[in-house]
Formats: C-alpha cells, structure tokens, sequence
C-alpha cells in the first residue's frame, strides 16, 4: 500500500488521529497538500460512501469517517489558503421550507465536502427566497434540496420553481430525501435526483463536470 492508501484507509475507518499523523508525514515528506486531499481524503471518504450505498456502512460509520477527514482538513486548510488553491466547487444546501430534519442532508453536506466541494449549507425550514438570495449571493452553479416529510414535498416543488424564476443561469438542482423518488424528482423540474448520499455526490460531480 502506498502512503496516500493507508491515509485513505484511515479516513474510511474513521481513525482520526492516525489520519491526521499520517497527514503530517506526508505533508513532512514533501506531498502537496492539493495531492493528499485528492488521492489520501477524497478516495477514504468516496469508500466508505460506497459501502454506505451499499448497506456495508451506516450512518455512525460515515460521521467518523468525515471526522477524520476533517483533522486532517485542519492541517491542509491553512496551507491550500496560503497557495491559493481553493475546492473545485462552491454549491449550496438546505432542507425545505416547514421541514426540521437534518441528518440526511448533513450526511450529503459531509460526502460533498470529501468530495473537495465547498458546501454553503442553510440549514432547515429554509424558505424559497433564501435559497435564492444564497445562489445569487455566493454565485453558485448548484443546489441540493432536502425533504423528509411528505407534507414538505410541495416545497420541494415551490423552491425548485422560485430559483427558477430568478433567472439565475444555469443552477443545477438535486434534490433528495426518504419520500422523494426519481420521479417525482423529475415532474418538479429539478435536474437530478440522489437517493443517497453517496449517489448523490456522484450524480452533482457528473452534472458538474460533465
Ligand atoms: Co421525523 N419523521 N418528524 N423527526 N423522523 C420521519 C421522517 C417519519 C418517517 C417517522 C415516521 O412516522 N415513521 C415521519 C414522516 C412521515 C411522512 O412524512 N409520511 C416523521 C414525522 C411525521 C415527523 C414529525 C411531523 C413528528 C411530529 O412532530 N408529529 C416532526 C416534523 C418536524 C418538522 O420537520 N417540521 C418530526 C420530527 C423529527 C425530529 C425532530 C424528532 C427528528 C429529526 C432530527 C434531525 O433531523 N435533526 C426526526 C427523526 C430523526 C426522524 C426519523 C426517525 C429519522 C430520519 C433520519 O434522520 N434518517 C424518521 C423515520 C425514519 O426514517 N426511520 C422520521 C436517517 C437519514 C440518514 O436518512 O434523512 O432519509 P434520510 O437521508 C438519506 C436519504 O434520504 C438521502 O441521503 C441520506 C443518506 O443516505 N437524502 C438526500 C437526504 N437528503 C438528501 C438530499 C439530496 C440527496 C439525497 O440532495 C440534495
């Protein structure tokens, strides 16, 4: 295994102060930052997104591994500031308007951020003009929506229509959530749908990047 693949391994297992060591060797032995965020952080926390997808690993799974990640984000983060580099992708994320739950949209939130995407998240109950004066704020090129209850699917449908009527470029929308499908994903006019956190930072890369 070569160091940056122990390093991916220790983000999966979520073993931070091993990840975080292991960022510091690398970091002493020469590798730039930008290197061990891509090849040593991103791919940790890519596989255990896909173990998540898979049923291998659940949630309490995820939360530490994004804590390792985050260690080791607290060493790189100075030093990619100071050379200027910056993450790939500012998007924004929020769950709907009369809608509490977070801890779906937080784990979405998390894999994006593994995934080197600087993520503006709103929080929950957030309504439709927030999102817009956030898109037009941070001048993002997407937007994740959240619901989780079948009341709050409407406003789904309320938020996807609001961004669309500002006019605001290509801003691509992914929504997601337990009652949400496919579908109804796309009936509501949104661009794409994530069934899970995972796919749906595979889904946002794609429409991305293309
Ligand atoms: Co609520 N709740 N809850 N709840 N709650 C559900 C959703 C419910 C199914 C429980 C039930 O009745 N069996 C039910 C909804 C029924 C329905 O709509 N048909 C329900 C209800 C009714 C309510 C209240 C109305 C209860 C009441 O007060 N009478 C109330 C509503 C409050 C409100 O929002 N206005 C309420 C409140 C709460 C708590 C505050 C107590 C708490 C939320 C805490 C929090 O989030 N901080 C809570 C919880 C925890 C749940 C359950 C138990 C768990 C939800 C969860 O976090 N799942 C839930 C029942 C259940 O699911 N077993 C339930 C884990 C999470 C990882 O999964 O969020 O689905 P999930 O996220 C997944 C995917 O959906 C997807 O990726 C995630 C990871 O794979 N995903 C996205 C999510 N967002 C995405 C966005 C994307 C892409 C993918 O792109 C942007």
């Amino acid at each position: 295994m070569s160091d940056m693949q122990i390093l991916s391994a220790a983000v999966e297992k979520g073993k931070r102060h091993d990840a975080r060591q292991f960022t510091q060797a690398l970091l002493d032995g020469g590798a730039s930052p930008l290197d061990i965020v891509e090849q040593g952080l991103v791919p940790g926390m890519s596989a255990i997104g896909n173990k998540f997808k898979r049923n291998e690993a659940y949630v309490p799974d995820m939360l530490v591994a994004a804590a390792a990640m985050k260690e080791c984000m607290k060493l790189l983060e100075p030093l990619l500031a100071k050379a200027g580099i910056r993450p790939k992708h500012d998007v924004i994320i929020g769950t709907v308007q009369g809608d509490l739950h977070d801890i779906g949209k937080n784990l979405v939130a998390m894999m994006w951020r593994g995934a080197n995407i600087n993520v503006i998240d709103l929080g929950t109950n957030v309504r439709p003009a927030k999102f817009v004066d956030a898109i037009r704020q941070h001048g993002v090129h997407a937007v994740g929506l959240s619901a989780l209850l079948t009341t709050t699917m409407p406003a789904l449908k309320v938020a996807v229509e609001a961004i669309r009527a500002a006019g605001l470029g290509d801003v691509k929308i992914i929504v997601g959530g337990a009652p949400v499908t496919e579908e109804f994903a796309k009936n509501i006019g949104a661009d794409a749908y994530g069934r899970d956190a995972a796919t749906a930072t595979d889904v946002l890369l794609r429409m991305l990047e293309g």
